[in-house]
């Protein structure tokens, strides 16, 4: 830099190039500005770091204006962290127990038991070094699908949700609680303990529907002939006049509204039926477990005032979401944090969950699995993964 500028405004100009963010740039380049003399042999580098200044404020703003409108405006919006659960009841029957629920199990919210939910509270159930975020939702009223009671984005987060708890005070007359539950659940296109439509459907430029049935039990539904019919009258009533769909198993009519419907969900719920203690309600407790066991094969009865709650709860949740824990191992130390998976896990989905060029460097890798026959096992990245299997990688 030329040294008609001044020792002071060179300096600031030092400042400004080993500057780290672009506020501080910004900073340090008006500082520069205001520092040097303005005159016929300085115009140059002036008019240069004016127009550096302006293209740097613009790009400043941007990013504001960006994460303005990207970050969530909603305080029903709770950002995931670990397996998120989310408290339900019913809002016409006040005081069904959440906020006691996540008192009980991750320590939060003492203050808040006994009063009104408005805003959803947030705590940590950490059980064996596993974290589950545990939101307890202000209750739903009925339309909250329609968006009565911020319905619309309560049940925004919950269609987010890993699990569900729908909770359920067997103190009073279960049937309109569970119901209201069910049916605002429903028409916000969220099915409970269903697994997804073995069918997909997907356009395509070849100017006509194609029904393919991909796999043995696909090919066992009933009159075939006739089925290909519906479903093709139906996807026709959709818009679509282009696509192949794709049948994986047994199907019905509504299986394929729901693949047509992108806005569906599939969640898992447990019911807990809380209050137990309470007199007769452990009459009620059996009640409905012969009413809804069905729509739900997870039912707990408890009461947090006598502890009553499962207490491999962190356990249990983790078969029914069908997920594994994997503990890896790295110089010998086997971590004390599991990996959470899906059941269907291999050797590639761990490389990848710990970055992803252990994937790309992967040479082997070594499980240790108890119990099994070879207890130390060398494998490749598609080998099957158990539940508290030790997987040691080794790269290339
Ligand atoms: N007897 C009994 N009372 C309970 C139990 N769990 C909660 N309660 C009581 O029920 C009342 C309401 O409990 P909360 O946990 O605040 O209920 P909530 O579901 O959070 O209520 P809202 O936020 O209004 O939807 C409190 O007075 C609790 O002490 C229980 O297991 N047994
Ligand atoms: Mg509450």
């Amino acid at each position: 830099m030329s040294s008609n500028i001044g020792s002071e405004a060179q300096a600031a100009y030092q400042k400004y190039l080993d500057a780290g963010s672009k506020e501080e740039k910004i900073k340090r380049l008006e500082e520069f500005l205001s520092l040097v003399p303005k005159h016929k042999a300085t115009e140059k580098i002036v008019a240069l770091n004016k127009s550096r200044l302006a293209k740097l404020r613009r790009e400043v703003e941007e990013k504001k204006q960006k994460s303005k409108a990207s970050k969530p405006v909603s305080p029903f919006s709770i950002k995931k962290e670990g397996i998120q659960i989310i408290l339900l009841s019913d809002y016409h029957a006040p005081g069904t127990g959440k906020t006691s629920l996540l008192h009980y199990l991750t320590g939060a919210a003492k203050d808040k038991i006994g009063k009104f939910t408005a805003l959803p509270e947030i705590g940590i159930y950490k059980y064996k070094n596993v974290r589950f975020q545990v939101v307890d939702m202000p209750s739903l009223m009925e339309d909250a699908s329609k968006g009565i009671g911020n319905g619309k984005e309560i049940l925004a987060q919950v269609r987010a949700a890993d699990l569900l708890c729908l909770l359920v005070d067997l103190s009073r007359n279960y049937k309109p609680q569970i119901e209201l539950l069910l049916n605002e659940l429903e028409e916000a296109e969220i099915r409970l303990n269903v697994e997804p439509p073995a069918i997909t459907i997907e356009k395509t430029g070849s100017n006509r529907i194609q029904v393919f049935y991909i796999t043995k039990e696909s090919k066992e539904n009933l009159n075939i002939p006739e089925l290909t019919e519906k479903i093709i009258d139906l996807v026709h009533a959709n818009g679509i006049r282009n696509g192949v769909v794709k049948v994986y198993g047994k199907i019905s009519l509504d299986d394929v509204l729901d693949a047509l419907t992108p806005a569906v969900v599939y969640s898992k719920a447990v019911l807990i039926c809380t209050k137990g203690d309470l007199p007769y309600t452990s009459e009620e407790f059996e009640k409905i477990k012969s009413e809804y066991s069905n729509l739900f094969p997870w039912i707990i009865g408890t009461s947090v005032h006598k502890k009553t709650f499962p207490e491999d709860f962190g356990d249990k949740i983790l078969s029914f979401l069908k997920k594994i824990k994997i503990f890896t191992k790295n110089a010998g130390k086997v971590a004390e944090k599991p990996l959470i998976l899906n059941e269907d896990s291999t050797v590639k989905d761990v490389t990848l969950k710990i970055h992803k060029t252990f994937f790309e460097l992967f040479d082997h890798a070594i499980v240790i699995r108890e119990g099994a026959r070879q207890k130390r096992k060398k494998v490749g990245l598609d080998y099957a993964l158990k539940d508290r299997d030790i997987v040691e990688i080794h790269t290339r």
